[in-house]
């Protein structure tokens, strides 16, 4: 693959407020208190439902704790104004609700004995001004928009906006510091808090290739968005055909109903619902057809009561018009197309949103949105497109790992217009296979105030389990400078369990294996600490702790979790996390067992590991069009963790481990090195990005053998450039000096033959110059002469006999036949050597009979025991030996020989 942007063809391959409370386990609900109707009552003893303003996400800016504290009375009283915001009226009368009081009643003024809520800041219900100053705290009035002011003192609360959002974030913030009661009684400690965002535009952008959200999960988002103080949400998935694919053709009525609603709910949460059109496939600029067909479809939205939107221009061709005028016009080039692009912007901007009394400023991608290198194009969008439009851009890289105040400075600069951050996290379309769990991070604290406008993140195709990364995202963009990913993303684990600790503790661990990403380096960082604490203590106690919570969770999850949504997200990595808690458990059982020399059950195991690691990766995701993707979990350690594990048993029995890849190169999805010494020219290792001078890919043999022809198959159909430009095959034995073999330029497949008597363990192809292709290697091919094993029965097709003395137990000899009377496999050691066990190993099922005997030194048999199952070990008397045979017993069935290891 060539690191550049592609036509869309390679996309592909590239690639409550339910109303109140989000459902909290109502097994965590105490039962109401017995003294609940005396106000006076002492504190409830149960502390399970208590919260604090540490409950609170996203992180509130200032609270202070207060030496006072509110009763939940049985009626309460809401103050509030005729303009008082009706969301947050809402939010605060169910959060009252569920905290235990029985009513909630509308008064002008507060009663005796009574809690007393006031909703509303100085433009909405003008007693609020009065409690607060009862409380003896000050006002919103200095706080920037959306802020509040929130009090909770002597029997009464005060909700106090800047302006309506920010009552409303008041109320959600008091839902969070409630109690969850089934009565009245609960006491609340005094607090002040005084928060405000740190970005103004915060929400999410649906901007991802796939799969589109349902209509159910976009409302069921908008509502979630309102709880986290998120205010924007973009209507942009690009495979919604009206959006993007056929953007002029008007929607049909069932299409425009669904809008509206989102529009309505959207509203109802205080978040701003944007449409985003995107003509960029087949628009002419200068076409003034174009320009009504598009402001005729935001036409039609405005009538549903959306007030603002979109026009993406990203992944299309810019080097390409749709139509000869826009050439005539503008002529060729990137200037060219920025300029036509401005042109097209400002007519929108002139014609529809100008004329439009209430449009919010249109947003735009550019089709360079992904760097903040000058450019002819972005020089010629800065300087011609309108100054109030506002330009998207995702930081440097299209998924940026980190994103600095310096560079959002630089965007700022080259596109000179406010910058509105599209956070490609956390989006998985390029990387399907994958759920991406872990928290926003790598944001540096500051970028937010450098950007002029705010930050939409794009997420998974999966709605509802984008909810922990977009709890964190919503911490961050809320107050950045108290962010810590860690500390943000337990919050969020927690706040999704609802409170239910074994759900919380399985959403943890499942989280855990499904961490990493380009922002996230590290894949289950707890899992790896503990798995690195086992391979340093022995200790197989801990690690299988954590294995039995890994292969428990998925059902811990199905059980507990609130949110059965999220469950359908994720039910193939759920499968694959308990496939690979069991494989994983194997595993560790496997090395216990040949720790504690029980060769015979250790080989069983040994043998159960591979069917179960296959069937860890069996699992699917069903994309777009309908291909089964094999999911990956815990990638890099719990799939690490059974080779090192039966490597570990391997060596511990005495052999060397079967033939492996290495290489310098990332490994692009699941295509790693492995895959390029497994014999199958169908799979292939796949680098994940463009070779440098000195990458290579290397064949380790284990140990020196003698080397014969070498085959280097590279590129596929379909990356037919993705091969070594220039390179060369080389050899060693200690993999540090190395001779060369051949040098090679220019031919995908490359083939060698070491000469006569050539040893070596290491083969490789190394680059010897940079290029821009990736690398796909089908095949690497190294041919050995291999312990000299002879004698029969001949090996069955597909088969060797060398692969009875290979060193890898994974490899077997399989007889075409039944032995004769007399016939002997026969292993010779190169030399006398020796002797004190021979093991051999049978796979499963294997009974072959046969003395087992090792040829001394005067060229006479020795029987040492005999073999009739599936694992042998035998002593030998440490006898000097050349060579070990198997007499077999002549009849039965077909021998099956894995390994004879002779130490
Ligand atoms: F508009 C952009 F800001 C943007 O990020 N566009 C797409 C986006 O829809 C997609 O979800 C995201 C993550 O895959 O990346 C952009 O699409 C690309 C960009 C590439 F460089 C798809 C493939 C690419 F090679």
């Amino acid at each position: 693959m060539t690191l550049r942007l592609r036509p869309l063809a390679m996309l592909a391959a590239a690639l409550a407020l339910v109303l109140g409370v989000p459902a909290v386990g109502a097994a965590a609900d105490p039962p109401a208190d017995p003294t609940a109707a005396t106000p006076s009552a002492t504190d409830p003893p149960s502390g399970s439902a208590r919260r604090s303003a540490s409950a609170i996400t996203p992180r509130p800016r200032n609270v202070e704790e207060r030496h006072d504290r509110a009763a939940i009375t049985s009626t309460v009283t809401v103050v509030a104004g005729a303009e008082a915001d009706a969301a947050a009226l809402k939010v605060t009368r169910q959060a009252l609700l569920d905290a235990g009081a029985r009513q909630v009643v509308r008064g002008e003024r507060p009663v005796r004995n009574r809690l007393t809520v006031y909703v509303g800041g100085p433009g909405e219900t003008p007693q609020t001004a009065e409690a607060l100053a009862d409380l003896g705290i000050e006002g919103p009035a200095g706080l920037p928009a959306e802020g509040y002011v929130l009090g909770v003192g002597e029997d009464l609360v005060a909700l106090s906006g800047k302006d309506a959002a920010g009552t409303y974030y008041a109320a959600q913030s008091l839902r969070l510091l409630l109690p969850e009661r089934g009565g009245p009684g609960a006491k609340v400690a005094g607090v002040e808090i005084r928060d405000w965002p740190g970005t103004a535009v915060r929400g999410v952008i649906e901007g991802f290739y796939g799969i589109p959200w349902t209509h159910a999960a976009r409302l069921d988002q908008l509502d979630f968005y309102g709880e986290h103080k998120m205010n924007i949400y973009v209507y942009s998935p690009k495979d919604d055909p009206y959006l993007r694919e056929r953007w002029r053709e008007p929607y049909p009525a069932a299409q425009l109903a669904k809008i509206e609603e989102l529009v309505d709910r959207a509203r109802a949460r205080h978040v701003e619902f944007t449409y985003a059109l995107s003509p960029g496939l087949s628009v002419c600029y200068s076409s003034e057809a174009d320009i009504k067909a598009l402001t005729d479809k935001f036409e039609t939205v405005w009538d549903l009561g959306v007030r603002t939107y979109a026009v993406p221009l990203d992944d299309i061709s810019y080097t390409r018009w749709n139509c000869q005028a826009d050439q005539d016009k503008w002529g060729t080039g990137a200037a060219a197309a920025g300029a036509a692009q401005a042109y097209l912007l400002n007519r929108v901007n002139q014609d529809f949103i100008a004329a439009h009394p209430g449009a919010a400023p249109l947003q735009m991608v550019p089709t360079e949105y992904y760097n903040v290198t000058p450019s002819p194009y972005k020089k010629a969008l800065a300087e011609q497109l309108d100054d109030d439009v506002v330009v998207e851009w995702t930081g440097v890289g299209v998924i940026a790992p980190v994103i600095t105040v310096a560079q959002a400075r630089a965007a700022r600069d080259v596109f000179a217009h406010p910058i509105l951050l599209w956070d490609n996290y956390p989006v998985n379309d390029y990387v399907t296979n994958r759920l991406l769990l872990g928290p926003y991070n790598g944001r540096e604290e500051g970028m937010p105030a450098e950007l002029g406008s705010g930050i939409t993140a794009n997420p998974m195709n999966q709605a509802y389990a984008s909810k922990i990364p977009l709890i964190t995202i919503a911490d961050y963009t809320w107050n950045d400078a108290a962010y810590d990913p860690r500390t943000s993303w337990q919050t969020a684990i927690s706040e999704y369990a609802g409170g239910d600790a074994k759900a919380e503790k399985a959403l943890r661990v499942f989280s855990d294996v499904n961490h990493s990403s380009r922002i996230n380096a590290q894949q289950a960082p707890d899992l790896a600490a503990e798995i690195e604490r086992f391979w340093e203590s022995e200790d197989e106690r801990s690690l299988d702790g954590a294995l039995a919570d890994l292969q428990k969770s998925p059902d811990v999850l199905r059980d507990r979790l609130p949110e059965q949504e999220f469950i359908d997200d994720s039910e193939p990595w759920l499968d694959a996390a308990e496939a690979w808690g069991v494989a994983t458990r194997a595993a560790l059982r496997l090395v216990a067992l040949a720790r504690d020399g029980d060769g015979e059950r250790a080989w069983e195991q040994r043998q159960r590991l591979p069917g179960l690691v296959a069937a860890a990766k069996s699992f699917t995701y069903t994309d777009l069009e309908g291909r089964k993707i094999p999911v990956a979990v815990g990638e890099g350690v719990l799939d690490k963790f059974t080779e090192d594990a039966a490597a570990e048993h391997d060596r511990l029995l005495g052999v060397t481990g079967g033939i492996r890849g290495l290489t310098s190169l990332p490994a692009y999805q699941g295509n790693t090195v492995a895959r390029m010494v497994d014999g199958d020219d169908s799979t292939f290792f796949w680098s994940g990005r463009a070779a440098a001078a000195g990458d290579q890919v290397t064949v380790d043999l284990r140990k020196e053998r003698q080397v014969g022809g070498v085959s280097l198959a590279m590129g596929k159909p379909g990356s037919a450039n993705d091969y070594l430009r220039q390179g060369v095959l080389e050899y060693s034995s200690d993999g540090t000096s190395w001779k060369q073999l051949a040098a090679f330029s220019g031919q995908p497949v490359v083939t060698a033959t070491a000469p006569a008597g050539t040893e070596a363990r290491y083969v490789r192809a190394r680059a010897t110059a940079g290029q821009t292709n990736w690398l796909v290697v089908r095949e690497f091919a190294v041919e050995t002469k291999d312990a000299a094993v002879s004698g029969g029965p001949p090996p069955a097709a597909g088969s060797s006999l060398g692969a009875a003395a290979d060193g890898d137990v994974g490899r077997v000899y399989r007889a075409a036949r039944a032995p004769e009377q007399g016939e002997a496999l026969q292993v010779d050691l190169g030399g006398t050597s020796e002797v004190t066990s021979v093991t051999v190993l049978q796979p499963e099922g294997g009974s072959a009979q046969a003395a087992v005997q090792v040829r001394e030194d005067d060229g006479t048999w020795l029987t040492v025991g005999r073999v009739d199952g599936g694992y042998e070990e035998l002593t030998v008397d440490y006898e000097l030996a050349s060579a070990v045979r198997l007499l077999w017993s002549g009849g039965g069935s077909a021998p099956q020989v894995a390994e004879v290891i002779v130490r």
